[in-house]
């Protein structure tokens, strides 16, 4: 196993931004927290159903690591979801919609807030089960080495499924097909209330298990975009591409599958409803003092690249732009009921294909 050393100052690949591109990244970050703010307050006005899972305090892991990539690197993520979106460019209407149970929603209405998918901008979702989703990360890195794609797959998970089989049947088998995978592991050190330490082994060095199946190494402080941006692109760059000599290919190219330990933290509770009884107002204090938000103003700030009034200006704009997405999934159309019987199938067949509901079981004896 290979790990990942802390890179010179001077060589970091975030000194290579522009102005501009640094500016995209705070938008990204306000856009991210102003959305979820609104998703709160319509949560609570009953707009939205269903499980609900917030990413404010996260927002520099999505839109660092987002950043690194190419737009056409297939992503997917946990339920905690609509950071990922947003980062990745989905329309914060489609979004707010999907919540609401619109058709115009990201999944016509049908998944809410932790199914958000995005064919268009290469978002693979949104799983609500625990580890569910990287199995089919490895599944579209598979794809992207057996077609010789110049890509990388950026799977992202929480510490919680660290624990799941799931997850390490599909390290090992990144491991041994030396998959173009990026294993970007969330740690805010909670899976709903239990603390890391309490429910994972060697919580406090998970390099042992990237070691265990043969990954690349990282650590990054998750609180500084700029920290998670000169990861992620140091890393994608080495993975990008890997290929396996027992899978045939000549030359073996790549380092082969990358596991990041993201040191993050997230502010309000695991869901909607979450009394946090698990943790001290205080710990959530010193954590929202290391606002990512905040710091990347206050080095944009400091290098002259913006001014408090621009900062201030594109908060402003972004406030309003989740106010029209409301507004957007408030007047667009609910999901019709025949909506229930698409989609279920890639080769729709009998009743699915047109469109209707197949036998419910009193038809059948009837
Ligand atoms: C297979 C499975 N087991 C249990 C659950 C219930 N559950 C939902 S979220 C969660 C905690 C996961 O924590 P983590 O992976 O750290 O993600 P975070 O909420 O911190 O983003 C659990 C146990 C589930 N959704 N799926
Ligand atoms: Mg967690």
């Amino acid at each position: 196993m290979t790990t990942m050393t802390d890179q010179h100052p001077s060589t970091r690949p975030s000194d290579q931004l522009s102005g501009a591109q640094l500016m995209q990244m705070l938008r990204q970050m306000l856009l991210i927290r102003r959305f979820e703010e609104r998703t709160a307050q319509n949560y609570q006005q009953a707009k939205i159903g269903g499980f609900c899972h917030l990413y404010i305090g996260q927002e520099a892991v999505a839109v660092g690591a987002a950043a690194a990539l190419h737009g056409e690197d297939p992503l997917i993520a946990a339920y905690r979801d609509h950071g990922h979106a947003l980062a990745r460019g989905m329309d914060p209407r489609y979004a707010m919609a999907e919540m609401f149970g619109r058709v115009s929603g990201c999944a016509k209405g049908k998944g809410g807030s932790m199914h958000f998918f995005d064919k268009p901008h290469q978002m693979y979702g949104g799983h609500a089960i625990v580890g569910g989703q990287v199995p089919l990360a490895v599944g579209l890195a598979f794809g992207i080495q057996y077609q010789q794609q110049d890509k990388v797959c950026l799977c992202f998970l929480g510490d919680g499924a660290l624990n799941q089989g799931a997850t390490h049947e599909s390290m090992n088998l990144a491991g041994i097909w030396r998959l173009p995978l990026i294993v970007a592991v969330e740690n805010n050190m909670y899976s709903m209330g239990t603390h890391i330490a309490r429910g994972t082994s060697c919580a406090e060095d998970l390099s042992v298990k990237a070691a265990a199946y043969g990954l690349t190494f990282a650590r990054c402080d998750g609180m500084d975009v700029l920290a998670v941006y000169d990861t992620f692109k140091a890393l994608a760059d080495q993975v990008r591409g890997s290929t396996c000599k027992t899978l045939g290919h000549n030359p073996e190219r790549g380092i082969g599958a990358a596991f990041v330990d993201v040191q993050t933290y997230r502010f309000k509770g695991h869901s909607m409803s979450d009394p946090q009884k698990y943790r001290s107002k205080d710990e959530v204090a010193q954590y929202e003092e290391q606002d990512a938000i905040a710091r990347l103003s206050q080095t944009l700030l400091e290098r002259r690249v913006t001014t408090q009034e621009q900062i201030e200006a594109i908060d402003a704009e972004v406030k309003q732009q989740v106010l029209d997405a409301v507004k957007y999934a408030n007047e667009a159309p609910p999901t019709p009921m025949e909506e229930l019987y698409t989609d279920v199938y890639a080769q729709p067949y009998g009743p699915y294909q047109q469109g209707k509901a197949p036998l419910l079981m009193e038809d059948q004896q009837d």
